[in-house]
């Protein structure tokens, strides 16, 4: 039986050695750090389901190629995955495979972006959604005829058609989070999103009996699974939405996923979610400062029109029980240093539950990476490893590279200190309990600020 083995390039990655330091010792940053290096590919155990069973698989996290001192294997072929920041370990590690007398075969969004630098360290790669040609690759390998590149040429994909994920690959006890796919693509195109946008232009949901089934298989495996939706704008779509979380209600599970500020407007919505183990809902919020918002959106720029709505609309979300991890993109074009102090006083107004500081990132492919390169405004072009989120790799138009990077360090040194990490927590129960003794709950509860609580206490 032919072997293959499923190497995901796992774990956080960040390049700045001060970050690194700091976040070693900031609470909110490492118990997120924590999720996400628990979390599988699900791109590799997608291609899994799509195998036929003459071969034998097993999946593999890799965190650090300098600490492995032997790939594992030995395999017939090997299916590595890529995004940019660990692209390079990547690579070298298809290196190692090939010299080592394997078929490497590389995929995901970043060999997508850059398909001619890939093919200098893979037998063959997939341009975008690996469905629609992974089994002819598999075919072709198997006679002897592997193209180097294979690219759906034919109708999209349709995602009713998606294979069960072989999640019977992972090992149960090494991971506390699931994700499930339910939707590709947004109506939005923001000039910097990376996500699958960028490998699936059209916003296509899969059918919901499909994700059900998905969610039986994973609690056949784990008995108390947290699901995280690998979606990216689950309720673009809102009557779909809805009957998505009335569905995912049934199934007795805690979840999260990723959506737009909009959700705010639902209050049926709002309900469902609370009702449905819906634990945290992450937006892009991108920045409180209009400035930097103008035009990001490219469409009909939609995020700059809801800046004026962030407040009300977050204090509305956690009213209703759903927590909001609240993204911030420091850096934009248009913003200048004042940003840190208003996103600073945003997130101690609305008490976000959870917050996440990036730096804006051109990853390779996006209209962002295109316009910053034609501007000359690139600083490191092809050092992948940079585009962490957290790590600036570019030169922005209002303040330093410098003021940025110390903008970033200090804000976070604020955002995710132990105390005020409790706090914004403590609000949002507080509220919560407020609202529940309230008969009918309004938008109006007292607003109480992190800096008067800090006074009172001096
Ligand atoms: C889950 C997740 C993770 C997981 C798993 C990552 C992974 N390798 O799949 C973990 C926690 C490890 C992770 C880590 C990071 N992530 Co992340 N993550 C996501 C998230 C939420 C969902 C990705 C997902 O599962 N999609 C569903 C699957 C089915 O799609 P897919 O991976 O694209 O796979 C399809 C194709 O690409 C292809 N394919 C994929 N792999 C392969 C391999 C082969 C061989 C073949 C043939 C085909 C193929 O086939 C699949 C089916 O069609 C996205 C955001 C989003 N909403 O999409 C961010 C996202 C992918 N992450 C991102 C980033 C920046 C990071 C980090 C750098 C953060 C950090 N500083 O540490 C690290 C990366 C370091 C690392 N070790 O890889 C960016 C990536 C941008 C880019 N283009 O590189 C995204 C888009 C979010 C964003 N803010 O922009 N992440």
């Amino acid at each position: 039986m032919k072997t293959i083995g499923l190497i995901a390039m796992s774990g956080v990655r960040v390049v700045n050695p001060e970050l690194i330091n700091l976040g070693l010792t900031l609470p909110g940053f490492i118990d997120r750090g924590k999720v996400i290096a628990s979390l599988p590919t699900l791109g590799l155990l997608t291609l899994a389901g799509l195998t036929p069973d003459r071969f034998e698989f097993s999946y593999h996290d890799i965190f650090d190629i300098n600490k492995l001192d032997k790939p594992p294997g030995p395999f017939d072929l090997v299916a590595i995955s890529s995004l940019a920041a660990q692209v390079e370990e990547a690579y070298t590690l298809a290196d190692r495979y090939q010299a080592a007398g394997s078929c490497v075969i590389m995929g995901g969004l970043h060999v997508s972006a850059e398909p001619q630098e890939a093919l200098g360290h893979a037998d063959a790669i997939v341009v975008g959604e690996a469905e629609p040609v992974w089994p002819k690759l598999l075919e072709d390998w198997e006679a002897g005829r592997l193209k180097r590149v294979y690219k759906n040429e034919g109708p999209q994909f349709d995602l009713a058609n998606s294979p069960m994920p072989r999640f019977d690959l992972l090992d149960p006890t090494h991971y506390n989070r699931i994700t499930v796919q339910t939707q590709r693509g947004c109506p939005f195109k923001c000039e910097f999103c990376a996500a699958s946008i960028r490998i699936a232009p059209q916003f296509r949901t899969k059918p919901i009996d499909r994700v059900v089934t998905e969610l039986r298989e994973i609690k056949k495996l784990w008995s108390h699974p947290f699901i995280e939706l690998a979606d990216d704008n689950t309720f673009a779509n809102r009557p779909r939405g809805k009957h998505l979380v009335r569905a995912l209600a049934a199934e007795n599970i805690h979840w999260f996923t990723e959506t737009d500020i909009s959700v705010a407007d639902d209050p049926e919505l709002l309900r469902l979610l609370r009702e449905s183990g819906c634990s945290q809902i992450l937006i892009g919020l991108e920045s409180p400062v209009i400035a930097g918002m103008d035009g990001l959106e490219q469409k009909a720029n939609w995020k700059a029109k809801q800046v004026d709505r962030y407040r009300t609309a977050i204090r509305r979300i956690q009213d209703h029980g759903i927590t909001v991890n609240g993204c911030f993109i420091l850096g934009l074009d248009g913003s200048g240093p004042e940003t840190f102090d208003a996103v600073w006083r945003f997130i101690e107004e609305t008490a976000l539950f959870e917050v996440q500081l990036t730096v804006l990132t051109p990853f390779a492919g996006t209209p962002l990476y295109k316009r910053l390169e034609r501007e000359g405004r690139l600083l490191y072009p092809g050092q992948w490893n940079r585009c962490t989120l957290f790590d600036v790799n570019f030169r922005p138009d209002r303040m330093t590279v410098e003021t940025l990077e110390t903008g970033l360090r200090d804000l976070m040194g604020k955002v995710y200190n132990k105390e005020f990490t409790a706090w914004r927590r403590n609000q949002f129960f507080d509220r919560l309990r407020q609202r529940r003794r309230a008969e009918r709950g309004s938008d109006e509860l007292p607003l109480v600020r992190f800096s008067d609580r800090v006074q009172k206490h001096a």
